[in-house]
C-alpha cells in the first residue's frame, strides 16, 4: 500500500484549500489502504467505543451509525494513521510545520438511509481551537454527488458565531450520557437554513470513487449527506488533523466529542497544544 503521497500536492491546491475551506483530491489512497479501512470499519462497528451511538434508525430499520475516536483499539485504524499518506496530505495543505492526529469519526448509513447530515461547523464542537485543522474525509465505497458530504465554500472565513445544532439530541436508543452542545447564551445567531437553498450559498459536492478524499477546515459549513437510494450504503471513515495554531479548548456550551476528560487524564489543559500518545505528532514529507 502507497506510503508517499501519490502525487505532489500543488501550489494551485493549497492556495484552493486555504481559499474556499474545502478541495476535492482524486485518487490519493491505493485499493489496500481502502480494503485496510473496510477491515477496520467492521472491526469498528462489532466493537463500538464508548462515544458510539446510531444516529437515526427508521421505520424499515435502516440505520446511521456514527464512533469516534475509537482508534486506540483498532489496529487497521492506527497503521492508517501512522503509515498512509493522510498526514503530508493535511499537512501539506495547511502549510504547517507540524502536525498532530486529532481523531478519527466514522459515518456509516446502511442501504436506503434517508438521513442528511444536519449541516454544521466543526470548530465550535472541539476541544481545541485555531484555523489549521484539516479532515480527511474518505468514502469506501462509491458515493453520488447527491449523497455525499456538501460545503459552502469560503464559509470557514466568516466571522460570526452560529448557533450549531445539537448532535447529541440523535440518539433514538436513548444511550445515556451522550456529549450533548448548547449554545444558548452563547450566540443568537441562526445557522442559515443551507438545505433549504443551496444555489444561493455555493453548495458544493462531488461524486467519489474509493481512493478520492475531501479535505477541508474545520471551520467549513457542511452537511447534507445521506438520502441514499434504496440500494446503496455509504460508509465513511474520517481522519482529522491539527496544525500549527491549535490548541486545547474547553467549551462552555459543551463539546462533541468532548476531549476535556481524556485529555485532562493525559494532564493536558487548555491552552497547551495536544499532544501524547493521545494525539500524537506525526512526522509527514
Ligand atoms: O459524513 C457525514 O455525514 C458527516 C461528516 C462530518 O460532518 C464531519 O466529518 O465533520
Amino acid at each position: 500500500m502507497n506510503k508517499e503521497i501519490l502525487r505532489p500536492i500543488s501550489q494551485n491546491e493549497i492556495e484552493q484549500f486555504d481559499h474556499d475551506g474545502v478541495i476535492l483530491l482524486k485518487e490519493m489512497f491505493d485499493s489496500e489502504w481502502i480494503s485496510t479501512l473496510s477491515q477496520g470499519l467492521d472491526k469498528n462497528i462489532d466493537l463500538p467505543s464508548n462515544r458510539s451511538r446510531i444516529w437515526d434508525r427508521d421505520e424499515e430499520g435502516r440505520t446511521m451509525f456514527y464512533d469516534a475516536q475509537a482508534w486506540p483499539k483498532i489496529k487497521e485504524y492506527q497503521n492508517f494513521i501512522f503509515n498512509s499518506p493522510a498526514a503530508s496530505i493535511a499537512g501539506r495543505l495547511m502549510k504547517s510545520s507540524r502536525i498532530n492526529f486529532y481523531f478519527d469519526a466514522v459515518f456509516v448509513r446502511s442501504p436506503g438511509s434517508q438521513f442528511a447530515t444536519p449541516w454544521h461547523q466543526d470548530e465550535p464542537y472541539w476541544s481545541v481551537e485555531g484555523y489549521n485543522t484539516c479532515t480527511i474525509w474518505m468514502p469506501l465505497v462509491p458515493v453520488k454527488r447527491e449523497n455525499a458530504l456538501a460545503f459552502v465554500p469560503g464559509s470557514h472565513r466568516l466571522d460570526s458565531t452560529f448557533y450549531q445544532f445539537n448532535f447529541g439530541s440523535l440518539n433514538p436508543d436513548k444511550i445515556p450520557d451522550v456529549d450533548e452542545t448548547n449554545f444558548d447564551g452563547i450566540t443568537d445567531i441562526e445557522f442559515p437554513d443551507i438545505a433549504a437553498d443551496p444555489e444561493k450559498y455555493g453548495v458544493i459536492s462531488w461524486d467519489m470513487n474509493p481512493g478520492d478524499c475531501i479535505a477541508f477546515n474545520s471551520r467549513i459549513m457542511h452537511g447534507g449527506s445521506g438520502k441514499l437510494d434504496e440500494d446503496t450504503e455509504l460508509r465513511v471513515f474520517t481522519s482529522k488533523w491539527i496544525g500549527d495554531d491549535v490548541y486545547i479548548k474547553f467549551r462552555e456550551c459543551g463539546m462533541d466529542p468532548d476531549h476535556s476528560e481524556v485529555m485532562t487524564k493525559q494532564g493536558l489543559k487548555p491552552g497547551d497544544r495536544p499532544g501524547t500518545e493521545l494525539y500524537p505528532e506525526i512526522q509527514f514529507s
